[in-house]
Formats: structure tokens, C-alpha cells, sequence
């Protein structure tokens, strides 16, 4: 890997992955100069898959200037590694990138099982380089508006956390199999693939006034046990739970509930956020990102506050007040602050670190359901 965190030369990407993720951050990269001018230079080196005619399709598409078949010709030859692979790919090219002193941003959950995310996160502290998980919705504005109003003590003491991701795209019983449904690739279903993000963002939100978990009841259920395999047209095993519920109590004695679906009918990508305490609450839902509801003080209900103000966390990059934003602009603050932060050799979070605690609670919730029992954390 070149000298990265000193030099004002463009940061070199190498991206694993260019589906919906690779999508998603190449987007991101591309937005960056135009809406964050003080944003580090980057240049799309290498696009990384396998089929072949996919990705020469995808690097014309997304800007990268060269394709490769295997992340190892990649992982040491570029200041940045984005791995946005299927789970089972997070573990070995995340930890060899670091071992070259490569940065690396790679998608959650961190890894498909405890023991791998364990290995990633010694590999990032053994390394300088930075290592940050993709938890994007920490970078929504009225998530980080909520925040400040929980850090200012607004809210009072927190007692309640309620966190909700509902999905719909497997409700249908003959919805096709893909990797996610396959407990060796992914690790877990709903359980990791969304309620990853709430566990998150649920400790991004109030991880300081309820500080960590202390035990846990966790449920796993799946519905379907098979899925037709598009390839084949033969019926794949379905190893994953398609929906989670988890029980939390929190060392400050503040309870928490969660719960993820991927069998939700109606709801398409609907992450939700609860919080209560003793001199207020918020609320917020993904599918109305640009509002956050508040209830303080005297008020006899919630308020609808509209995060569009540019004084709100990344609004002034944007438009003026009023001018929505969307999904995707939360994987281009997302890419600012963790290339700024390789530029810079700063910090970035969600760091590995905070992501394995993150996979600490997904492995309880699993272990909760086998043993049928609250499991301590
Ligand atoms: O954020 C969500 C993910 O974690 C996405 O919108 C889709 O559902 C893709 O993976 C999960």
C-alpha cells in the first residue's frame, strides 16, 4: 500500500463488491466533490468480483479504472479497501487489507460469525490503519439531531429504547433463494443483515446514558424453510431466521426491545427508533427521514421537527431548508468522515471495535434462542 495519512495525494479504492452496496458507496464517491469540496481526492482504482462481464459493466458505470478477479492482487495495492462482499467474504481480505496497513471500510455486519469479527477486530488494533463498519444510518441528520438533544440531557433519564427494521421481500413464500439466506455465507438472517443496524444505532443514540447491555432474551423464527433457487429451479434450504425479537436490559436499568422481519408485509425498508426518559421522548422512522418527532417538557404530545435546517448535522453540504434528503446521501456523509479521517489519521466510527460489540449481541440473541433462556452479556 502507498503512504496514505500524510500525503494530499488522491486516496486509491479497491471495492469488493459492486451490487447494491458497491452501488450505493460508489454513488457516494462520486457525490463527494461536488457536495464536500474539502473531502480528500479519490480515485475508483479497482472494482473487485467475479463474473467477469458484470464487473467490467459495473467499473464502466461506477468510474473505476481497472477490474480484478481475486482481492488479493488488490487488498495491498490501494490506500483504501472497500469490502462490500457477501459475509462470509468480510473476515479474511478485511484482516490480510489491514495487515498491509490498507484502510478498510467494510459492510455489516461485521462478520458472519463472533469468532471471525473477533479476528477482525485484533487485526485493526494491531494495525494504524483505519478500520470502520458500514453502519450508515448513524449518518442520517435527524439521527444526529436526535443525538444531540439525548447527550443535552433533553430527554432526562432514558428508561425506554425501541428499535424496529421491518422488511417485506421474503413475505412471499416463493421469493427466490440468495446467499443471504444461508447460514454458512450470511451467519444469521434478519437477526444480522438489519438488526445489526438497530443494535447500532440504538447504542449510537443513548449507548452513553444506558451504558452496555447487561443480559438478553433473544427469538428467532423462521417461516419459510425453503426457497426456490433461481439457478437450479431446485428448492435451497433456508438456514436463517427470517425475523428476530431481543429483550434488553441495559446497565442503567433502561430496558430495550428490538425486533427485525424480512417477512413484514407492507413494510419495505422501515428502521424505527424509539426513546423515552423521564423529561421526554423522540421518535423516528427511516421512511420519513427527514423528520424526527420530539415531545419535551410541558408539550402535551410529540412535535414534528424537519431536520432540514442548515444548521442540521451535513444539511448546509446540500440543499436549502426544505430540499429533502434521502437514503443515499447517508452513504456519501458516511464515505466523508471515513475518508477524511484516513486523509487526516483520524478516528472513525463505527470503528471495528464498536462493531464486534455489535456482534456480541447478535451471538447472544442466537445463543438466547437455543438455550430458550436470558443469556448474560
Ligand atoms: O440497510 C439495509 C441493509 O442492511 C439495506 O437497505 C438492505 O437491507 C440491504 O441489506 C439490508
Amino acid at each position: 500500500m502507498s503512504d496514505t495519512n500524510s500525503t494530499s495525494d488522491p486516496l486509491t479504492v479497491g471495492m469488493l463488491g459492486y451490487r447494491f452496496m458497491g452501488k450505493a458507496h460508489s454513488n457516494a464517491l462520486s457525490r463527494l466533490p461536488m457536495f464536500f469540496p474539502d473531502a480528500p481526492d479519490v480515485v475508483r482504482h479497482t472494482i473487485v468480483g467475479r463474473d467477469e462481464e458484470a464487473l467490467a459493466d459495473a467499473a464502466d458505470r461506477y468510474g473505476f479504472e481497472h477490474t480484478a478477479t481475486d482481492w488479493r492482487d488488490v487488498v495491498d495495492e490501494v490506500d483504501v479497501f472497500y469490502n462490500l462482499g457477501p459475509n462470509h467474504l468480510h473476515v479474511e481480505p478485511s484482516v490480510a487489507a489491514l495487515e498491509a496497513g490498507t484502510n478498510v471500510l467494510c459492510e455489516k455486519p461485521l462478520a458472519p460469525t463472533l469468532d471471525g469479527a473477533e479476528e477482525m477486530r485484533d487485526a485493526a488494533a494491531a494495525s494504524d490503519a483505519v478500520a470502520g463498519c458500514a453502519f450508515n444510518y448513524r449518518f442520517v441528520p435527524a439521527i444526529r439531531y436526535a443525538r444531540g438533544l439525548v447527550d443535552g440531557g433533553d430527554l432526562g433519564e432514558i428508561s425506554h429504547v425501541r428499535v424496529r427494521y421491518l422488511q417485506d421481500w421474503l413475505a412471499d413464500p416463493e421469493a427466490p433463494w440468495t446467499w443471504r439466506m444461508d447460514e454458512d455465507i450470511a451467519g444469521s438472517g434478519a437477526l444480522g443483515d438489519i438488526g445489526a443496524h438497530s443494535f447500532d444505532l440504538a447504542g449510537f443514540l443513548v449507548g452513553e446514558q444506558v451504558g452496555d447491555v447487561e443480559r438478553l432474551s433473544g427469538h428467532l423464527r423462521t417461516f419459510t424453510e425453503e426457497r426456490p433457487d433461481p439457478d437450479s429451479n431446485e428448492e435451497r434450504p433456508v438456514t436463517v431466521d427470517d425475523a428476530y425479537s431481543a429483550q434488553v436490559d441495559f446497565e442503567s436499568g433502561a430496558m430495550g426491545t428490538f425486533e427485525g422481519s424480512r417477512v413484514a408485509n407492507g413494510h419495505k425498508n422501515d428502521h424505527s427508533i424509539a426513546v423515552h426518559g423521564t423529561e421526554g421522548s423522540i421518535r423516528f422512522s427511516l421512511e420519513r427521514l427527514n423528520e424526527l418527532e420530539v415531545k419535551t417538557g410541558d408539550a402535551r404530545g410529540y412535535e414534528t421537527v424537519m431536520v432540514t435546517d442548515e444548521s442540521d448535522p451535513y444539511v448546509e453540504a446540500w440543499w436549502p431548508p426544505g430540499h429533502v434528503l434521502g437514503w443515499e446521501h447517508t452513504f456519501v456523509h458516511e464515505n466523508y468522515e471515513f475518508l477524511t479521517a484516513v486523509r487526516d489519521g483520524g478516528e472513525f466510527s463505527p470503528s471495528f471495535e464498536e462493531a464486534y460489540e455489535v456482534q456480541r449481541l447478535l451471538d447472544a440473541v442466537q445463543r438466547s434462542d437455543e438455550r430458550g433462556e436470558w443469556v448474560d452479556l
